[in-house]
């Protein structure tokens, strides 16, 4: 049934196939038997043929199959669209695909802060593999991805320190995959030194200069294509002596992805190269799906910590206008500089594509508060989450009863 589900979006259109074309023959076969006339039936077949491609052309095959070979792009990497052969490819080796329960990042899984105060060498060890996943129930998409989620993994180093990156590509790829890490200085961020064919293994070795929260992302030819696949994550170079101390932490990043199907269209989706030049997704998501942060489990606080969220947006395309719905944050690291002064008291805060920002605040209140992106139609292709805080509450800053609201 699964792979029935994944594959309707196929199944569908071949069927579709078929009945056409068994129809067709058939009435050739009937006009045939009726009228021995060459011409008739040569005309007839032109009609057939016309009416195919006309309705066929258009409609029948996914707009990411139709473009890609025509595709101009003046970038330095070529098409962004994926070639003809790669999309056979796929189909080839579907059933080489792990298909991961869930996609998502959990926002909690981020190393402990730093506590030690000499530099060392940090040991980090990333595997790129494409999988196949779940941005929306039955919405299946084809993810490149670092360790298997999206985000990749939340890596923490302190400024001076050493870090010894071994990059590897799963066999199952299908593609070569690298990363671009903005910490790093040096070419390409260390992606020509760890561009990894599948089964691959490449090591890079970058001291962290400088301090600030950084994306890291993969920058294979076309760097965009893999981005809109999901592969990014966030890596903090802590300034010496550390962030202020707060009670809880989360990891979010921002995403899209370009389907050729509409917003919600069950079954396996195809990248959508016009949408993506256009800028356009169907999705826009926290942590790889739509609903990665929105259980009740997930992201969750008591009334009276402080909470701290670093927010990285892979993009690759927008910007993103994060806010939490009733809260205010107390600090914003703007764009991520842990060396500027964080602004104070800000409501929203602009997070550019390859950008990131670290916020923190009090929780004073017990209630759900909404991450978003506040250009908030974003939040009908997926771009939300909940925080949960429990505790009592405190009248004193905010007294009322809370009731259901209607819609519309
Ligand atoms: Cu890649």
């Amino acid at each position: 049934m699964v792979l029935l589900s994944l594959l309707s979006y196929v199944f569908i259109r071949t069927l579709g196939l078929v009945i056409a074309f068994s129809a067709a023959a058939a009435l050739l076969f009937i006009i045939l038997r009726r009228f021995h006339s060459l011409r008739i039936t040569l005309l007839l077949c032109a009609v057939f043929i016309g009416i195919f491609i006309f309705f066929y052309v258009p409609n029948g095959l996914p707009r990411g199959f139709g473009s890609t070979s025509f595709i101009t792009s003046y970038g330095p990497a070529g098409s962004p669209g994926l070639p003809f052969g790669n999309i056979i490819a796929f189909f080839r080796h579907f059933g080489q695909f792990e298909q991961v329960k869930d996609i998502a990042r959990n926002p909690n899984d981020i190393p402990p802060p730093i506590t030690r105060t000499a530099t060392t060498t940090d040991h980090v060890s990333i595997t790129a593999k494409e999988v196949i996943g779940e941005i929306a129930p039955g919405v299946y998409q084809n993810y490149w991805t670092f360790d298997g989620t999206v985000p990749g993994p939340f890596l923490r180093v302190m400024q001076g320190d050493t870090v010894v990156v071994t990059f590897h590509n799963d066999a199952t790829s299908l593609h070569s995959h690298t990363i671009d890490f903005h910490a790093v200085i040096g070419p390409g961020g260390g992606a020509g030194v760890l561009s990894a064919k599948p089964g691959e293994t490449k090591t890079l070795t970058f001291t962290a200069l400088h301090p600030g929260l950084f994306v890291y992302h993969c920058a294979n030819p076309d760097p965009a294509v893999h981005m809109a696949h999901g592969q990014y994550g966030l890596i903090l170079v802590e300034p010496k002596g550390g962030l202020p101390k707060v009670d809880k932490e989360f990891y979010v990043m921002q995403g899209e992805f370009y389907t050729t199907g509409l917003l919600g269209q069950q079954g396996l989706q195809i990248f959508d190269s016009d949408a993506f030049l256009a800028g356009t997704p169907q999705y826009i998501v926290f942590n790889g799906r739509t609903g990665a942060l929105t259980g009740t489990s997930t992201m969750q606080a008591k009334a009276g910590q402080t909470v701290r969220i670093f927010f990285g947006n892979g993009g690759v395309n927008l910007i993103s206008s994060f806010h939490v719905i009733g809260e205010i944050f107390d600090h914003v690291y703007e764009e991520g500089s842990l060396t500027s002064p964080p602004l104070t008291d800000v409501q929203t805060t602009l997070v550019p594509a390859g950008g990131a920002t670290v916020v923190d605040f009090k929780l004073l209140e017990p209630g759900n508060y909404v991450l978003v992106d506040h250009a908030l139609a974003r939040i009908d292709r997926g771009a939300w989450g909940v925080l949960h805080v429990t505790g009592p509450a405190n009248p004193a800053i905010f007294n009322g009863v809370e009731q259901p609201m209607a819609g519309h």
